[in-house]
């Protein structure tokens, strides 16, 4: 199956966070990484008082199933250290599953498409570079989805993402 994963991270060295995540994806079992986008410095949104995020997007091909390859990012995000204290809080990783085969899933413990990927510049760029003609169940191509969040700060880095 094809699968789309957001790499974040806003502390301890995010841009080491995320190229770390990026190789953690890549070793997983039954998965090939078939690409990783650039890097992007972006502006917290939501929670605003924080510092600026470290931002990427993978495209994996996969035999794991949805549930397992969300519990298999629980596990690399834990091992980065990650602490769930203040939701949208700052963290040293966060791996979200925005995309999984176009598949709509509606479960407490998985939601997809990523119930927000569509407003959030931070993931529609990084996706944008990698599959632009990618079809959000519900929303759009991201294509056409982009425009409606530009204004939100992002620079993509010079840095390869690993
Ligand atoms: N993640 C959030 C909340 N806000 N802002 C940016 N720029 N990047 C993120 O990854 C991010 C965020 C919750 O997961
Ligand atoms: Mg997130
Ligand atoms: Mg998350």
């Amino acid at each position: 199956m094809r699968a789309f994963v957001a790499l974040g991270a806003n502390l301890q060295d995010p841009v080491a966070q995320v190229r770390s995540g990026a190789r953690a994806l890549a070793s997983l079992d039954r998965t090939r990484r078939r690409c990783c986008s650039s890097l992007y410095r972006t502006a917290p949104i939501g929670m605003t008082d924080q510092p600026a995020f470290i931002n990427a997007v993978c495209e994996l091909d996969t035999e794991l199933t949805a549930p397992d390859l969300m519990a298999a990012l629980l596990d690399i995000e834990r091992a980065h250290g990650r602490v769930r204290d203040q939701p949208g809080g700052p963290r040293t990783l966060d791996l979200d599953l925005l995309w999984y085969d176009g598949q709509v899933v509606q479960d407490p413990a998985l939601t997809l498409p990523h119930p927000r990927l569509h407003e959030r510049a931070f993931v529609l760029y990084p996706l944008y570079e990698i599959a632009p003609g990618l079809e959000i169940p519900g929303r759009g191509r991201v294509e056409e989805l982009l425009p409606a969040c530009r204004g939100q700060g992002i620079e993509r880095l010079a840095e390869q993402t690993g």
